[in-house]
């Protein structure tokens, strides 16, 4: 009896304290970023019905370096064509199959021929991504790459280039969709290659043609790992480029992240990078944009940004989310829309993304599309209908104002697509635009705005004397001539202060672009790119000056030498002065909230 008691009261005692511990355990984790990691995540989903895994919080934070030195220095041993991302050429010799496979490929695949498929890359990352650290516990990957007669060694170079590049035990497969190529190489001798040479790597063979985004689709179902990691067929990943992807989503599954891409040259295989990031985004035709990283995200060089919308091709997403958003939508045919499908669903469905500097994969962006126009009428237009009716709501209507025959495209049946919004309460396109793709209509307005003035500029110094820009062409000098309008002379005097605030060409993509900043500096032409630096033009109305620039210059000018330059500005000068012909004034008073802001 005492003891049964002693028994109990040790068993009471052991039990609370270990509630007390639990208790804390999870108060203590639960307020730092704990991560999700899934038991049964790699149940094959062998049809489009998810399995629902379920959710286990692991209590591990600990992070570490997870470059792989001996690689590294391997690496940097190797030299020959190509070696280290080095532009590299073909001699005489071998250029006897340069043009015909140029051909196919639209880029020099007999180059990359002569290039090791194993070949070192540059570590171009930021500096401080070197000594970044991440999570010890990340989740296992599964690598798709669909391709269609891919040119056999940039492919192989994808496949290898990953199986080196990434921790084995991430890795659990990667998965070249077949998307029914022609190629010879593509069957037989790409099954006995990777059978012999990369054993991780395996081809799946489609039946028929199905398309990028079908294939896509067809190798997600195949995959088993945690995370399904999307590359183009023509791309080569770079140092340690797996962990800055893989962390964003162990620590939350609804993440999708992107690395950034690199530019492999098409003709000399050179790599380098073709910015230090940007936010993804769309204009209202639906051309893929970018955005300009936020201050915050400028200040964190190396930590990953939220991006609106992917640029497509490459990109990390969680197994289950992917499904969980019904992975792409099945209607897609061939290519194109379906970035933005997936980011819309992505963000309004309760998820986010990311971009990851510290991860690079270099891809070959082509001269030219190979490819044939698979004659099947305007699929694009109906691929972004599709995805504007079940995402964009009202937004769709921007989209239709500047296409309107896509308001008479068959989408096709949207009811299951309907439903997945309805399902999982996915938010409105209104929200996206206010809390993801906030500032995209500063740069690309749903609704352009007119212009802010049209018309001749004439001088009130000398009257009988126009601007004239004399049909000149790029990084030439702008003049003065006689008003067309007085004499019947030819002459080249018809400009836009447009919303973009630059002065163009009436009718042309030419701009008025000042660069010189010296005292006395000449107007040249140049084209437009809407960013206002040195094409930055405002017309104050009362003044009648034409104002150059952040740091405002006049537009001013010498009559006698029929010369026209920029200059400090001077209230007394009456060259200064200019009469716009046609101004807008509602627009001119509300000059800060049109398009690009000060
Ligand atoms: C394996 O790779 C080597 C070296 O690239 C190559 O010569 C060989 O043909 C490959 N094996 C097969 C079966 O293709
Ligand atoms: C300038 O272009 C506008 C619009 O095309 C036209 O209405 C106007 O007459 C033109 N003005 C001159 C001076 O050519
Ligand atoms: C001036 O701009 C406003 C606002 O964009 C527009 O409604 C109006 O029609 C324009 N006026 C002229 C004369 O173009
Ligand atoms: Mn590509």
């Amino acid at each position: 009896m005492k003891r049964n008691i002693r028994t109990l009261v040790k068993y009471l005692l052991l039990s609370s304290v270990t509630v007390v511990f639990t208790v804390l355990f999870y108060r203590i984790f639960k307020s730092k970023d704990f991560r999700y990691t899934d038991v049964q995540f790699g149940a094959k989903y062998g049809g489009v019905e998810p399995v629902a895994p379920q959710n286990v919080l692991a209590f591990d934070n600990e992070k570490i370096d997870w470059h792989d030195y001996d690689q590294i220095k391997q690496e940097s041993m190797r030299t020959g064509p190509g070696e280290q991302g080095k532009a590299a050429y073909l001699n005489q010799a071998e250029n006897h199959n340069y043009d015909a496979l140029y051909k196919v490929n639209g880029f020099n695949a007999a180059l990359s021929d002569k290039i090791a498929v194993d070949r070192a890359v540059p570590d171009i990352r930021h500096k401080g991504c070197k000594s970044k650290k991440y999570l010890k516990n990340l989740p296992s990957v599964s690598v798709i790459v669909p391709f269609h007669n891919e040119h056999w060694t940039t492919l192989l170079r994808t496949a290898t280039s990953v199986v080196n590049r990434s921790p084995p035990h991430l890795l659990k497969e990667v998965i070249l969709v077949d998307d029914f190529s022609s190629k010879e190489f593509s069957r037989k001798p790409l099954d006995d290659y990777l059978a012999a040479n990369l054993t991780k790597v395996r081809a799946l063979h489609l039946p028929e043609r199905s398309g990028l985004i079908r294939a896509r689709l067809a190798g997600a179902r195949e995959a088993t790992a945690e995370v399904l990691i999307f590359l183009d067929s023509h791309t080569e990943a770079n140092v340690n480029w797996l962990p800055p992807l893989l962390e964003p989503i162990a620590q939350d599954y609804k993440t999708c992240v992107c690395p950034f891409i690199d530019v492999v040259q098409y003709e000399t295989f050179e790599y380098r990078a073709q910015d230090e990031g940007a936010r993804g985004a769309f204009d209202w035709e639906f051309f893929y944009k970018r955005l300009p990283l936020l201050p915050e995200d400028l200040k964190h060089p190396t930590e990953p940004f939220k991006s609106p919308i992917m640029a497509g091709g490459l990109f990390a997403i969680s197994t289950k989310f992917f499904w969980e958003l019904d992975g792409y939508d099945e209607g897609l045919d061939i290519w194109g829309g379906e970035q933005y499908e997936l980011s819309f669903k992505i963000w309004q469905c309760g998820g986010q993304m990311y971009d990851a500097p510290c991860s690079r994969v270099g891809h070959i962006y082509r001269k030219y599309a190979p490819f044939p126009n698979p004659g099947k009428g305007d699929f694009v237009g109906r691929n972004y209908r599709r995805v504007a009716e079940v995402w964009m709501d009202e937004y769709a209507e921007y989209l239709y104002m500047r296409r309107p025959h896509y308001r008479n495209l068959d989408t096709g049946d949207l009811t299951k697509q309907k439903g997945l919004r309805d399902r999982l309460q996915c938010k409105p396109f209104k929200w996206f635009m206010k809390n993801v793709a906030f500032d995209l209509p500063l740069k690309y307005p749903p609704i352009e705005p007119g212009d802010f003035g049209v018309g001749e500029i004439r001088n009130l110094g000398a009257p009988e004397l126009c601007v004239d820009s004399g049909f000149k062409d790029k990084d030439q000098i702008v003049g003065l001539k006689e008003c067309v309008s007085d004499n019947k002379q030819r002459g080249e005097q018809n400009f836009t202060l447009t919303w973009h605030k630059d002065l163009r060409v009436k009718g042309k993509s030419m701009c008025f672009d000042v660069s010189d900043p010296n005292e006395k500096a000449d107007v040249v032409l140049y084209p437009c790119h809407g960013m206002k630096g040195n094409q930055y033009w405002r017309y104050d109305v009362e003044k009648q000056w034409f104002l150059h620039g952040g740091n405002p210059r006049c537009l001013d000018c010498d009559p006698g030498q029929k010369r026209l330059y920029v200059k400090s500005c001077d209230e007394h000068s009456k060259t200064q002065k200019w009469r716009f012909e046609n101004v807008n004034l509602t627009m001119i008073a509300d000059w800060e909230n049109i398009g690009v802001q000060e």
